[in-house]
């Protein structure tokens, strides 16, 4: 019998490339949607005919329980949560409930409905913020910098309380920033690939920007999805940092992005101060021997091939 995955957050960036992936395994897929007055499977509508859908919300605890009663799942990756660091100023309140909170809904109603489930939490990077030691690894001390973080941290206590309080497989990846041209479009990086397209396509005059000086460990969502299922896969639960290792700013992001259309950046970016943010995560780069070590998960695109990507895709979709 194929192996059964219950997957939260499924439209977003992450939540497709493990659906794809996960099929491609041979597993029967479950995933979960809430309700909108207009469908948003954008980043799954390859895929729509292979997966069930279940509607539920983070919000509604009735809802989970539920799902999990109709999927019977042996794994769940929980995904979903309010993602974006600025929107976190301004609605504090609701990315706890969903970013936060959610995880024990989840986690309570694998406890009640599936405690023989492995359980996967999406954990971040962000959680290390204003970093206490070069590069971070999953002993390093977290000091969020953003209400996200902050609630990105429960998340990832929580998970591995309910881990050492009821014995379940719960897990934490803390996943360093990974992208894609199915990165959703206020993130610095699709912002950048979509400016550069649109700005070399006669479409737009400028890209607005905020701090260009920050620094990420940037990958390729197709290579963490990977990680995650290897994480559910273990003698024993773990939680595991998963990043490439190298670190490059904003700036350098759009040297490569602006160049590989043959224009310079400066030419074009503005900085714009509704862009900054209230505290600044300056520099995060992450040590991912252990996920390599135990986990044998090498990430197989450098930065230069991400931005290539991202750009060619955004050129391909914009100018057809
Ligand atoms: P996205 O923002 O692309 O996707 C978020 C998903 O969560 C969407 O499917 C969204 O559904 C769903 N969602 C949001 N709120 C609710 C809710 N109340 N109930 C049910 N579903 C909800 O995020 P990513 O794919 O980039 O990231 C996946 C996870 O990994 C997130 O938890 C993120 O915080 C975390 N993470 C991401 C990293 C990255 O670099 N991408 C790095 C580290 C952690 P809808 O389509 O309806 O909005
Ligand atoms: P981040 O990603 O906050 O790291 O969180 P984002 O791409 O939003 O920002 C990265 C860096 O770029 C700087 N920046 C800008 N950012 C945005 N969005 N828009 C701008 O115009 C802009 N100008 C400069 C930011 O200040 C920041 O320093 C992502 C999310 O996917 C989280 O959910 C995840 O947990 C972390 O990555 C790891």
């Amino acid at each position: 019998m194929a192996t059964r995955a219950l997957i939260t957050g499924i439209t977003g960036q992450d939540g497709s490339y493990l659906a794809e992936y996960l099929l491609n395994q041979g597993y029967e897929v479950f995933g979960m949607v809430r309700r909108s007055s207009s469908e948003n499977f954008g980043r799954i509508t390859q895929i729509q005919d292979q997966v069930t859908f279940i509607q539920a919300d983070l919000l509604d605890q009735a809802s989970l329980v539920q799902a999990m009663r109709e999927s019977r799942p042996d794994e769940i990756y929980n995904l979903a949560a309010q993602s974006f660091v600025p929107t976190s100023w301004r609605q504090p309140v609701l990315t706890g409930e969903f970013t936060a909170l959610g995880v024990t809904r989840m986690l309570d109603a694998m406890r009640q409905v599936a405690p023989e489930a492995r359980f996967y939490q999406a954990s971040s990077s962000e959680m290390f913020g204003k970093v206490r030691e070069v590069p971070q690894n999953e002993l390093t001390p977290f000091h969020p910098r953003s209400p996200y973080a902050v609630a990105k941290t429960y998340g990832h206590h929580l998970t591995v309380n309910y881990r050492e309080s009821y014995g379940l497989f719960a897990v934490s990846g803390i996943l360093f920033n990974h992208e894609s041209p199915r990165r959703g479009h206020e993130f610095v990086t699709r912002k950048i690939t979509d400016g550069v397209a649109r700005i070399k396509l006669g479409m737009a005059k400028e890209l607005r920007l905020g701090n260009i000086d920050s620094q990420r460990d940037w990958g390729y969502a197709g290579d963490y999805v990977r990680a995650m299922h290897l994480m559910l896969q273990q003698d024993e639960p773990d939680d595991f940092v998963v990043a490439t290792g190298r670190t490059h700013s904003v700036r350098d992001f759009l040297e490569i992005a602006f160049g590989r259309v043959g224009l310079k950046f400066e030419d074009y970016v503005a900085q714009d101060p509704r862009f900054m943010r209230p505290a600044e995560v300056d520099q995060l780069i992450g040590d991912s021997t252990k996920a390599k070590t135990k986990l044998g998960w090498q990430p197989t695109v450098d930065f230069e091939q991400l931005v290539v990507m991202m750009v060619d895709h955004d050129m391909a979709l914009l100018g057809s």
